[in-house]
């Protein structure tokens, strides 16, 4: 309902300005103490304060969030719609002053205020909706797409849990829920936008007036989903998109009035429980589908809403259907949202009454999907009986889909039974199931890689078949990249300003490809001091973190040596901690005039496992019993540190990555679809240790070879090493037999507990080539050494390397999305 003419003169006198200088911001501060949280300048500790702070400049973002909203729907443009269970957010205090470019309105202010901003920025608690790297890649694609003026909306769940907070006890992992929405300014409930979503009951078909069939599904129960709003700010731009998380709760309709009015309080509030749990928790899974009827049932909540909240937009606009792709586009993170497409192909078909085949031609120009994994462990099937259950119309629908995709196939390649079997999107298995991936390449227009080498595998190993029945233009590739706002800018502002100071100003942030700009000071003594300057007390700031969380004293001069990712087999932590041992080993080994000639090391791991996955968490807990035996040992002192970091998380990878010399990529290769913190690392100034695979490969075409340490087996030749320790025979590296016998003798704890990890190496097949690494592994961390005790060419390396990272921004990454996938346009702001 807008206001009438008349009464609009009230409004444009009264329309929020908007603080621009530090008295402006500090009044603000203190309006939200007083009034929004009740308090004085008696009571406002540091988390009050970040409180007030934080409901500043949230009305600032919400000033021109709804400008942009305003312009997006009056332009009447195309919009990209991102679908994704995982938004790994982090903090969004520090990232909304800085991309207002009101970072040192906030220091002052609160300066004056009686504040440091570093503790009120600590205040804030990570939005952590994900897992890791694929959460993440949503997140830094928001920033891209808001920066870069897109319109374009994610879409998520809110989970009133996010991913556990991992505690070390006595070396292991235990895992404490991470219940993150006590005060959470950065959300708007949207109370008002609400869409009730149907599960279970049963279709009845009938007849319409022309003896059209028409289906009907009916019963079951029904759960509502809430809107819940958070602003995305563009970094130096006023665009300001929208993520909308959707939250579940009991139907009004369902909510039984009459058992609450009977006094059976209990039973009635427990129908209330189960409707939100839909939405309750994270799965904490990374590279693994486990099959949960709740968790399918979060997928179509999500989904379910968000096609709602879609069409019903599109309905506005008075447009005909078949315009829709024309002003949708809909890409899919993953499997996870591939429900989307039967759920489209249903409101068209049922329930707006399009033909089938009409229907079906919008739905595949509207949808996009990316993959992001080859394991097969982690490609998502779901049981026929379960769908059958949970959303049986959805199953008759996805038959039709896949009995028509058949028949193409038929009449393509006439006669191929196997090939009917090997790319049905039912598999034949018992009990049979729903094949995700190939449901989402099937109702998609493009399917995408996240890096070369990972394009190339899908289209040549588990989606070749989909290559020769649709063509190869189908397949394409977009490598992964990172925002340099928060993944430079904000997590490194000494060097951000560094590089400032000779890029000509800040426009880098906005084109990466302006850090070649800096390579000419590669050999430029006075930058590279300065350079070596604020790496050191990057390194100095982590070393007061390990002190104080951890009671261990590393030296800021040793070579900080850093692999935090989630603890994968295929991501290989366990490749790592050998060699850590083999190093311990050695200098023991060694006479104390030997040693004095060793470059001194501190190892940093970080990462958490799966709460089920008991190899992951296995190596946790070798890493923490090296730790406490090599960080006591006076034989060593300073020359190796071994370090496990709690709860790595983003705002402590925001700490970490700046501070690292030198960081791990080490997965077997051909497994690590793309990796995007081997692209932070270095834009921080470290350099990698690596395999070729992922982005790797890339990185080290961008870098330069020399600048980059690779090793180990190369993906093309990972089958036969696998075939031969299965079926030939598999002689465990000799260095790597010493490691084993001395995690067997006892010198690491209880020998019994790290049974499985040697055994998975040395009896059960080596399933990722950890043996057949290692030598290299040890010779590569040799060269290491070697190389970084000439520090001079050490810096010069970092720096041309940074200099040639501009490929790796997440807005050339978006752009390339945009060009090549969603055919959408960014949308101008006119001041
Ligand atoms: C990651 N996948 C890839 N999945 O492993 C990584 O190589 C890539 O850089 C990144 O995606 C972005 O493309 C990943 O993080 C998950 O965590 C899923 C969570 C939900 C269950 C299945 C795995």
């Amino acid at each position: 309902a807008s206001i009438p003419e008349p009464q609009r003169e009230a409004w444009t006198k009264h329309q929020v300005k908007g603080f621009t200088d530090a008295d402006g911001f500090e009044k603000e501060v203190v309006r939200h103490v007083e009034t929004s949280l009740a308090r004085s300048l008696f009571n406002c500790d540091e988390g009050a304060a970040y409180s007030a702070a934080a409901l500043a400049f949230r009305d600032r973002l919400i000033t021109e969030w709804n400008k942009t909203q305003q312009r997006q729907t009056f332009s009447d443009t195309k919009r990209v719609y991102y679908l994704s269970l995982e938004f790994l957010m982090g903090r969004a205090f520090d990232n909304a002053i800085l991309n207002l470019g009101l970072k040192d309105v906030a220091k002052e202010g609160l300066t004056e205020l009686g504040f440091r901003i570093e503790d009120i920025i600590e205040q804030e608690h990570d939005a952590a909706l994900g897992n890791g790297g694929l959460g993440r890649l949503a997140a830094c694609f928001l920033d891209s797409l808001a920066s870069l003026d897109y319109p374009a909306w994610g879409y998520g769940l809110r989970y009133r849990y996010g991913i556990f907070k991992q505690e070390i006890i006595n070396g292991y992992q235990v895992e404490v829920p991470d219940y993150w929405l006590d005060f959470n300014p950065w959300e708007f409930p949207r109370h008002d936008v609400t869409v009730d979503i149907q599960f279970y009951g049963s279709v009845r078909k009938s007849q319409d007036e022309n003896g059209k069939s028409v289906a009907h599904w009916e019963g079951g129960e029904i759960v509502t989903a809430v809107a819940y709003d958070v602003p995305i700010p563009g970094y130096a731009t006023p665009s300001t998109n929208n993520l909308r998380l959707w939250s579940s709760k009991a139907s009004s309709g369902e909510f039984d009035f009459q058992k609450f009015n009977n006094g059976e309080y209990e039973s009635s509030v427990a129908d209330q429980q189960r409707a939100e749990t839909i939405s309750a928790v994270l799965y904490p899974n990374d590279n693994l589908d486990r099959g949960k009827e709740l968790r399918l049932k979060q997928q179509y909540f999500w989904v379910a809403a968000s096609l709602h909240d879609i069409v019903r937009r599109f309905k506005k606009s008075k447009r005909q259907w078949s315009e829709f792709p024309d002003q949708v586009a809909i890409q899919l993170n993953d499997t996870h949202p591939t429900l989307a497409i039967v759920e489209l192909q249903r409101i068209l078909v049922d329930i707006e009454g399009l033909e089938w085949d009409a229907a079906w031609n919008i739905v595949t120009s509207t949808f996009g999907y990316t993959n992001h994994t080859v394991l097969p462990e982690a490609l998502e099937k779901w049981p026929v009986g379960l769908f059958q259950h949970l959303l049986p119309r959805h199953l008759q629908i996805i038959y039709d889909i896949n009995l028509f995709f058949l028949q193409s196939v038929e009449k393509k390649f006439p006669g191929d039974r196997d090939l009917l079997t090997r790319v049905s999107i039912i598999e034949e298995s018992q009990p049979k199931m729903v094949r995700m991936a190939f449901l989402a390449i099937v109702g998609s227009h493009k399917v995408n890689g996240v890096a070369e080498l990972h394009s190339d595998l899908i289209q040549t190993t588990i989606f070749r078949d989909f290559v020769s029945i649709f063509g190869a233009d189908k397949f394409t590739n977009v490598t992964n990249g990172i925002t340099p706002r928060r993944w430079l800018h904000q997590a490194n502002p000494r060097l951000s300003e560094l590089i400032a100071s000779k890029a000509g100003g800040h426009d880098f942030l906005k084109d990466l490809t302006l850090l070649n700009k800096i390579e000419e000071y590669a050999g430029d003594k006075e930058f590279k001091k300065e350079w070596a300057e604020i790496k050191y007390a990057n390194k100095v700031r982590l070393a007061r973190y390990i002190k104080q969380t951890l009671d261990v004293t590393v030296n800021p001069a040793a070579l900080f040596d850093v692999q935090v990712k989630r603890i994968h087999e295929y991501k290989r932590q366990q490749l790592n901690i050998f060699g850590v041992i083999h190093r311990y080993l050695t200098l023991k080994a060694m006479s104390p005039e030997e040693r004095k000639k060793q470059q001194p090391r501190v190892s940093i791991f970080g990462g958490k496992a799966a709460p089920g996955y008991w190899m992951a968490k296995q190596i946790i807990h070798l890493i923490n019993n090296v730790g406490a035996v090599v960080n006591k040992d006076a034989d060593i002192g300073d020359l190796l540190k071994v370090i496990f970091l709690e709860d790595y998380n983003v705002s402590k990878a925001e700490m970490i990555i700046p501070a690292s010399d030198l960081s791990e990529h080490i997965s077997t290769a051909g497994t690590e679809a793309s990796g995007t913190s081997n692209m932070k690392f270095v834009l921080n100034g470290g350099l990698i240790i690596g395999t070729c695979d992922g982005a790797n490969i890339e990185i080290t075409r961008e870098i330069g070879q020399e600048n980059i340490f690779l090793f180990g087996t190369l993906s093309e030749d990972v089958e036969e090493l696998r075939h031969q320790h299965t079926y030939g025979s598999h002689n465990v590296d000799s260095n790597l037999t010493k490691v084993f016998e001395a995690i067997q003798n006892g010198t690491f704890g209880e020998p019994n507990d790290f049974g499985a990890m040697v055994a998975a190496v040395r009896d059960h097949g080596d399933y990722y080539l950890v043996s057949d690494d290692f030598q290299s592994y040890i010779d590569t961390q040799n060269m290491v050494d070697t190389e970084y005790r000439n520090q001079d060419e050490w810096v010069t390396k970092c720096i041309r390397s940074v200099a040639r990272m501009g490929f790796f921004s997440s807005d050339r990454c978006i752009n390339e999305y945009a060009e090549g996938i969603w055919n959408v346009e960014p949308l101008a702001v006119k001041n």
